[in-house]
């Protein structure tokens, strides 16, 4: 089954580097807000979905901070299947919503964070004949790993570094399984190195314990105990990579740089890829071929940009006429 995922763009950066101190880094930015449901996690959906239906699931459930809930309900539907979506209420952007409602999920908020969601999905599918479709499903990172194959075949090769945002882990996990195949199957000659960044207010894994109330504005990845935690770790490792963290500050800067620099509108979980490089931007050497992941779309989410730009965007109207407009727009001699 397939809605089209996949074969995201991966754009080079032509004027960031430069308003960073680094002109002399090959920048690229792999868009995966361009998937069918506008963030990466279609790329394991489908996988996760088609198996789900062959070995005879009669629903499928999942927690989601907002993406997999949305994914989840488009494929769901796409295969015939009910899906169940378990949110923590208040706590997940408005376009993720409209979508999974949209979409025709059965959608129950709880008064709760995304672990807690997550633990009850757990045991309500072991009672029942439902599939978990979270990245704890194996086919999830198994799907996933396509971007980090798709990565080289653009560059002909693996990049140096690879910069990508943490919550559950299973992103950069996957994409570690991906590059060391590329090296394997030799498509690539090398595998990069990976920089996952966590939000400094759920930091479990910088921290090495369980955040019990994770906090960010970037709510994707307000997870206080992530699923795929060794997995990333072993990444790291493996790679000799790094998992750090960035205040909320430092993901709506980059955030913001990002699309008036690029053009490019992803959403503030995403930038957190992007604010662990500018952080980190000393520690890469000169000439080196960087990917960072912008994992959703920043259509998701219509109210961090306005409140972050609050003081740009005066909503009173004008009277509509050419004098006025030439006032307004500093137009006049
Ligand atoms: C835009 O949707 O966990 O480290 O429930 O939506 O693989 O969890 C979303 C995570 C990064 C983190 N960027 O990826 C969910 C969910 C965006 C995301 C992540 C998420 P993982």
């Amino acid at each position: 089954m397939t809605l089209g995922e996949g074969g995201t763009p991966l754009v080079r950066a032509e004027n960031l580097p430069a308003k960073i101190g680094r002109p002399d880094i090959e920048l690229y930015f792999k868009l995966e807000g361009l998937n069918p449901t506008g963030s990466f996690k279609d790329r394991g959906m489908t996988l996760a979905m088609s198996k789900a239906k062959e070995e005879g699931a009669e629903a499928v459930i999942c927690a989601s901070t907002g993406n997999t809930s949305a994914s989840a309900a488009a494929f769901a539907t796409k295969a015939g299947l009910p899906c169940y979506v378990i949110l923590p209420s208040g706590k997940v952007a408005a376009g993720k919503l409209a979508q999974a409602i949209f979409y025709g999920a059965k959608v129950v908020q709880i008064d709760g964070n995304f672990d807690q969601a997550l633990d009850l999905v757990r045991a309500l599918a072991a009672e029942g004949n439902i599939t978990i479709v979270n990245s704890i499903n194996p086919y999830r990172l198994e799907g996933q790993k396509t971007a980090a194959l798709e990565v080289i075949e653009k560059l002909g090769n693996a990049p140096d570094y690879l910069f990508i945002p943490v919550g559950n882990a299973g992103n950069i996990s996957a994409y570690w399984r991906g590059f060391k195949l590329g090296k394997s199957i030799g498509t690539a000659k090398k595998t990069p190195r990976m920089f996952g960044f966590e939000a400094e207010g759920s930091a479990a894994i910088v921290r090495g314990v369980v955040i019990e109330n994770p906090e960010t504005i970037a709510t994707a990845i307000r997870i206080g105990n992530p699923a795929s935690w060794k997995e990333a770790e072993a990444a790291r490792d493996e790679s000799q990579g790094k998992i750090g963290c960035v205040t909320d500050e430092e993901i709506l800067s980059a955030y913001k740089l990002v699309a008036r620099t690029e053009g490019i509108f992803c959403e503030p979980s995403s930038a957190a890829s992007l604010a662990g490089l500018i952080k980190y931007s000393r520690e890469i050497e000169k000439g080196a071929k960087v990917v960072a992941v912008l994992t959703g779309n920043g259509l998701k989410d219509p109210n961090t940009p306005i409140e972050v730009c609050k003081d740009e965007l005066d909503l009173k109207p004008v009277e509509p006429s050419v004098k006025t407009l030439k006032a307004v727009m500093g137009l006049c001699k």
